[in-house]
């Protein structure tokens, strides 16, 4: 331990603390720019390159950045003395002369981390404008847009993408006011290994990497007289949309949204999460069918299987691990599922032709716009989700149409696509598919009910997680990751022959969808992801129905339209198959 002092505070802190770290415990707030540290996950960016930090050790000559600075006995550090506070100015003053002024327009405005920072600062005029200014490109994708004019090289989008999700679609490229961060060669995000994670937008601080907006033409579907809109809301976002509208981290506003989406003027409001009971039937299905073929000896059967609602995980595995495409199951995610089966058994009960309506779908992540927009997901062309909006671009369009979300009273999605279970709920956090597939599984399989719902063993926020769980006897050996780097490590363990698991989890975002990357701004801050998720499992355990295979609506499917899981029909509306 060491003790030093910051600000006249005396504070012990453990050796190798920084001066950052041990400022915010005792709630001196030193502002910060590239540095990221998403305690608990593994998002980490420290490449001490900006100098905001910076901050006088009394006995050096030289400023010190304190996020790279280590903490050591009898230290006397200042962090607002009229040099320090000049210094940070002078540094933000010359990022911004390299950067475009146009905060005004800028999709980042009001949410930017550097113009929080000019605010902060006092910065009035801009005294180092007119120099040489760096051209970069513009590049648009169906789910990322990169604005490389505003990136400051903070490098946290090539931190997290080479890092934590071990993508390595993005790097420094070039030298001087030539360097762009862009995948090797410079080539396209679109043209490299890019799984459209969005992680690298849910870190970057100012305007250079942002979602790809559908909200214009949203608004134009819902005025058009000849088109029917209906939207689904995915989990994860009913526990993080308040934060838009300045309430505390993990405030369900269910029904709150639900109203505010009735009032844009969709024509139908259905929940994901009915979908998500529907993957369970089908997913489950998939792993007893697996589980007996291997009880009875089968030596072709493929275990583990893998969970594939996650597009960018989906994206990942098709790029890395072409020889392993069997091992997921064929299930479609929810989004998809949900799409076909609105433009099918709900089209059909409501008289409405494929063309005349629209699917909408509001999600925590930017790989379901991608997701959406794929050939497979399309009847001649027509998708079965229409486009896919983000939780950030919802809170847009509630504020441009002048809705109060404070005060709005709750209401109920539209039945039969808005009825859902606990289970599903679940799915937004990591470890809540798998949850919610045991509840299913272990029915089904034993016959017996299942009293307690709560499997706590599979929950949490570490990196992979293992599990065994007895099935009368039979031990289920189930494994759960969350990040693509992680997924990575289980998938090589697997591809080397170590195969201890029967089923996998895997969502791409660190998390799962609770930290997406269309989600609001977490601005590095893991509290607010341990709130969204809690929330999650309040929400499941309020809800009269826990287990998917008891939602009345989904069992109504089954029996009018699908026969059963798995049947023809059901492969052909709810499966899918993979490509590399
Ligand atoms: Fe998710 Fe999903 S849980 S991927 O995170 O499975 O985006 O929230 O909608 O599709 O349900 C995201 C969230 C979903 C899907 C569901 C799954
Ligand atoms: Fe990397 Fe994900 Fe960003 Fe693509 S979206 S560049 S995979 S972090």
């Amino acid at each position: 331990k060491v003790t030093l002092q910051i600000d006249g505070h005396s504070i012990t802190v453990p050796q190798g603390t920084t001066i950052l770290e041990a400022a915010t415990e005792i709630g001196i707030s030193i502002p910060t720019l590239c540095h990221i540290d998403l305690k608990g996950t593994c998002i980490k960016n420290n490449p001490a390159s900006c100098r905001i930090c910076v901050v006088e050790v009394e006995g050096r000559k030289n400023l010190a950045p304190s996020c790279a600075t280590r903490c050591t006995e009898g230290m006397v550090v200042r962090t607002s003395t009229l040099r320090v506070m000049n210094a940070r100015k002078v540094v933000a003053e010359l990022i911004l002369s390299d950067h475009p002024n146009d905060c005004l327009t800028c999709p980042k405005s009001g949410n930017c981390e550097l113009q929080n920072l000019a605010l902060r600062f006092n910065v009035r005029e801009m005294p180092f404008n007119g120099g040489e200014l760096s051209l970069r490109k513009r590049e648009v994708t169906t789910s990322i847009v990169r604005n490389m004019d505003k990136c400051i090289f903070c490098r946290r989008c090539e931190s997290v993408c080479n890092d934590v999700q071990t993508v390595g679609a993005l790097g420094a490229v070039r030298r001087g006011f030539n360097t762009t961060i862009a995948p090797a060669f410079d080539k396209k995000m679109g043209e490299s290994e890019c799984t459209y994670c969005g992680q690298c937008v849910a870190v970057c601080p100012v305007g250079a990497l942002t979602e790809h907006d559908h909200t214009n033409r949203l608004l134009e579907d819902l005025e058009n007289p000849d088109k029917i809109v209906i939207v689904q809301t995915a989990p994860a976002v009913r526990v993080a949309l308040g934060e838009e509208f300045g309430m505390p981290a993990g405030t369900s506003v269910t029904g709150k949204m639900v109203y505010a989406l009735r009032e844009l003027g969709f024509n139908y409001v259905f929940d994901t999460d009915f979908a998500a009971d529907l993957t369970i039937m089908e997913e489950g299905a998939e792993v007893l069918e697996r589980l007996t073929r291997f009880l009875d000896g089968d030596k072709e059967v493929c275990l583990p299987i893998l969970t594939s609602c996650c597009p960018a995980w989906v994206n990942f595995f098709e790029h890395h691990f072409p020889d392993m495409l069997n091992i997921p199951s064929t299930a479609r995610s929810p989004q998809q599922m949900f799409g076909s089966i609105a433009k099918s058994y709900w089209a059909e009960k409501m008289g409405i032709p494929r063309e005349k309506l629209i699917v909408v779908s509001i999600m925590p992540c930017l790989a379901k716009k991608y997701e959406c927009d794929r050939d497979e997901f399309k009847t001649n062309g027509n998708p079965d989700v229409d486009y896919s909006i983000s939780t950030r671009e919802l809170a847009r369009l509630i504020k441009r149409a002048n809705i109060g979300f404070q005060l709005l009273p709750d209401s109920e999605f539209d039945q039969p696509m808005g009825e859902s279970t606990g289970a599903s709920v679940i799915f937004g956090t990591t470890g809540g598919v798998m949850e919610a597939a045991l509840r299913s599984v272990y029915e089904i399989y034993t016959g017996q009910t299942l009293e307690n719902v709560n499997f706590e063993n599979v929950r949490g926020m570490d990196g992979v997680r293992r599990a065994v769980i007895n099935l009368n006897g039979f031990e289920l050996k189930v494994g759960i990751a969350h990040g693509l780097g992680n997924a990575r490590h289980l998938l090589e363990d697997i591809r080397n022959g170590n195969n201890e698991y029967h089923a996998i989890e895997i969502m791409a975002c660190p998390g799962g969808c609770i930290g997406g990357g269309g989600q609001p701004l977490h601005h590095g801050q893991t509290d607010i992801l341990y709130a969204r998720s809690k929330a999650l499992y309040e929400e499941d355990a309020n809800k009269p129905i826990r287990k998917s295979h008891e939602n009345p609506y989904i069992q109504k499917l089954y029996e009018e339209y699908l026969g059963k899981p798995l049947s023809e029909k059901a492969h052909m509306l709810l499966h899918t198959h993979y490509f590399n």
